[in-house]
């Protein structure tokens, strides 16, 4: 099934329409699936496997790191997270043969490119992009380029999103492109490590936030990316909804969806939090 439009004539920004018929919508995002937490691998596969949503939107940091589509052709990646990688992959894919899924780029996984989506049958998803959905405009987004107050990211940000850069990166052979990945991973826990707040990820920036509202004519902004799950009532008829990040192992263990379920008239809405660890 197709809903993808393109840019409407509304502006430039892009609107996914659902069929009519739809009424539950599922929301995940920072998952950070990674080979050394398979209890937080095993929540979403048995999640991807159950959901009687009508569509799944992953919107952003599913991995921990991915280098590239490439690793689909396990015979030339020699590296022990390969497996891992092929078991996610088929995971999606088992979940797109009976709903659609989406998925949103992070600042984790953005290399994640159309070969994977054809593979499994993702829907990659623009960030951002208007959602009409139970009589609200919603507005989907990871997060982090809302996060204007990190300068240093925002120019990492700025630099591995240009065409060129990825070009580059990709064209590195894997094991090289793995290691890179690591030491960046490791100096940013460096980074958390020795700030001066608890809090590493950052938060939205509200004016861009009020702004990229008022821009897409929207009301209700769902993002992740910060691991603060709240939902914010930003007046004027405004809400900001924040996903939950998944760590199984936590205390209390942290692993959420966020459904949205529309009546039958299509125009009333509710929102829950769903744990599913
Ligand atoms: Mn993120």
């Amino acid at each position: 099934m197709t809903v993808t439009s393109p840019p409407s004539g509304n502006g430039p920004w892009p609107e996914l329409h659902p069929p009519p018929h739809w009424r539950v919508l599922d929301f995940i995002s920072d998952l950070h699936l990674q080979a050394t937490e398979p209890d937080t691998f095993g929540a979403w596969q048995r999640y991807m496997a159950s959901t009687t949503a009508d569509a799944v939107f992953i919107l952003g940091d599913l991995f921990e790191v991915w280098v590239g589509d490439d690793v689909l052709d396990a015979a030339s990646d020699h590296s022990p997270d390969n497996a891992f990688e092929q078991a996610c992959v088929a995971v999606i894919a088992a979940t797109a043969r009976t709903r659609p899924v989406y998925f949103m780029h992070g600042n984790r996984d953005f290399l994640v490119g159309t070969a994977l989506a054809q593979h499994c049958q993702l829907q990659l998803l623009a960030d951002p992009t208007v959602l009409p959905f139970g009589g609200q405009r919603w507005l989907l987004a990871h997060g982090d380029a809302l996060c204007l107050d990190d300068t240093a990211y925002m120019a990492f940000r700025a630099q591995v999103r240009q065409p060129a850069w990825q070009q580059a990166f990709l064209a590195k052979p894997l094991p090289e492109r793995r290691a890179i990945a690591r030491a960046l991973r490791e100096q940013s826990a460096q980074a958390q490590r020795s700030a001066a707040t608890n809090q590493p990820y950052g938060d939205v920036h509200p004016q861009a936030v009020a702004d990229l509202l008022t821009a897409t004519g929207t009301t209700t902004l769902l993002h992740g990316h910060t691991h603060l799950p709240a939902t914010h009532d930003l007046g004027h008829g405004r809400q900001r909804v924040v996903l939950s990040d998944w760590d199984v192992t936590a205390t209390p263990p942290r692993a959420e969806v966020l459904r949205l379920t529309a009546s039958n008239t299509g125009t009333a809405l509710q929102v829950q939090r769903l744990p599913v660890a």
